[in-house]
């Protein structure tokens, strides 16, 4: 987080990207010690197909997929218990980041944890799951870099590419928030501390 940032792109109405807000050295403590708590696993689609992109969540809600559809849930089907707490520096730089897109107040109650390695990619989608899409998403970028790209409230249309890097947040409100959006398939690359991996954490007001 960074108090003397003052670089907002709106890439669309209600799409804010905010170039390397997010410090990712102070994350990946946080992260692995959300992880040994409820590892990574690769949830499978309603049609019975595995996702390449690998999950956990942290936070009173996590989202999980499985043969009966999509949905949030307070327990981890692999472990039983309830998902990690969300550690304080994500709350912190969801909410900072969230307030500097213009939603203050925002309280999420779930963070998504997306792993993807080189050759991983995600269709175009909804995030629909959630009960109040007054709420935006904030979404975080680690480690190597992605092209992510959105739509728009059809699937079908011309998509705006943006590529997310390392430290690189996205703020998705107002008419963004049930855009269409993807991730195109990640090129082999290296990062210094994550080696050849992105990370995306989406955080969300879910319940
Ligand atoms: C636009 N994740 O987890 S983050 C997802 O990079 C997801 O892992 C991608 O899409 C990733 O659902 C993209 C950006 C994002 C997240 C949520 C959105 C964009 C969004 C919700 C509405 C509109
Ligand atoms: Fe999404």
């Amino acid at each position: 987080m960074n108090d003397l940032f003052s670089n907002v792109i709106e890439i669309c109405a209600g799409m804010h990207l905010l170039p390397s807000y997010a410090d990712s050295s102070e994350l990946q403590q946080p992260l692995n010690s959300v992880l040994a708590i409820s590892p990574l696993r690769q949830m499978v689609t309603s049609r019975g197909f595995s996702m390449s992109v690998h999950t956990s969540n942290c936070g009173d809600a996590g989202w999980v997929s499985d043969r009966r559809g999509y949905r949030y849930v307070n327990i981890d089907p692999l472990t039983g218990q309830p998902w990690p707490a969300m550690p304080v520096e994500f709350t912190e730089l969801a909410q900072s980041a969230a307030s500097y897109a213009g939603f203050s107040g925002f309280v999420p109650d779930a963070c998504l944890i997306n792993h993807y390695q080189p050759g991983t990619q995600m269709g175009a989608h909804q995030d629909r799951d959630e009960s109040d899409f007054s709420q935006p998403i904030v979404s975080v970028s680690l480690g190597i870099d992605a092209r992510f790209f959105v739509i728009g409230p059809e699937r079908r249309g011309t998509s705006i590419p943006v590529d997310l890097s390392d430290g690189d947040v996205v703020v998705f409100g107002g008419p963004a928030r049930k855009h269409y959006h993807g991730v195109r398939k990640l090129k082999a690359s290296t990062h210094p501390r994550f080696g050849s991996v992105r990370w995306n954490l989406t955080f969300r007001k879910a319940l």
